[in-house]
């Protein structure tokens, strides 16, 4: 298996609560590299294009604001398997049931907002970490 790469944003409930470099740390522990790292502040073009899949769908607007609340962290990562990995290691989507262990799982709950925030997005897919490794490091 070839090495590839993925997209981690640590979103901005993650930066907001200072868990940046817990997050980071268990990126590097689990054995992957961090090729690339970058604080940005997006704008609402940017979110489009990275969020076209949900548009349409009820959680898009309140998502596309909460992701411009804040700064996110950006960061490409490579290894064996790590779009999968990385997947493993955050946890499923809703972090108040996302396993222990994982990040949403060990930092995340619901806190009554219109959106899910949960800390952390990985890409899903080869073809999607191409398409939003482009959008985030341009
Ligand atoms: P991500 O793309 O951020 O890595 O997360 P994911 O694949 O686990 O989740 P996805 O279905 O792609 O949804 C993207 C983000 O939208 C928010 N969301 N909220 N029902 C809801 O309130 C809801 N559903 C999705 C989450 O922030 C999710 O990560
Ligand atoms: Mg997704």
């Amino acid at each position: 298996m070839a090495t590839e790469e993925t997209l981690v944003l640590v979103k901005p409930d993650g930066v907001a609560r200072g868990l940046t470099g817990s997050i980071l740390a268990r990126i590097e522990a689990k054995g992957y590299s961090l090729v690339d790292l970058r604080l940005v502040e997006p704008d609402r073009e940017r979110l489009e294009r990275h969020y076209a899949e949900h548009e349409g769908k009820p959680f898009y607007e309140p998502l596309v604001d909460f992701m411009m609340s804040g700064p996110s962290v950006a960061i490409r990562v490579a290894g064996e398997r790590v779009i999968e990995g990385f997947r493993s290691l955050a946890g499923t989507t809703d972090p108040t049931t996302a396993a222990p262990g994982t990040i949403r799982g060990d930092y995340g709950r619901d806190w009554g907002l219109p959106v899910q925030q949960n800390l952390v997005h990985g890409s899903d897919s080869p073809e999607s970490a191409a398409h939003e490794l482009g959008i985030w490091f341009r």
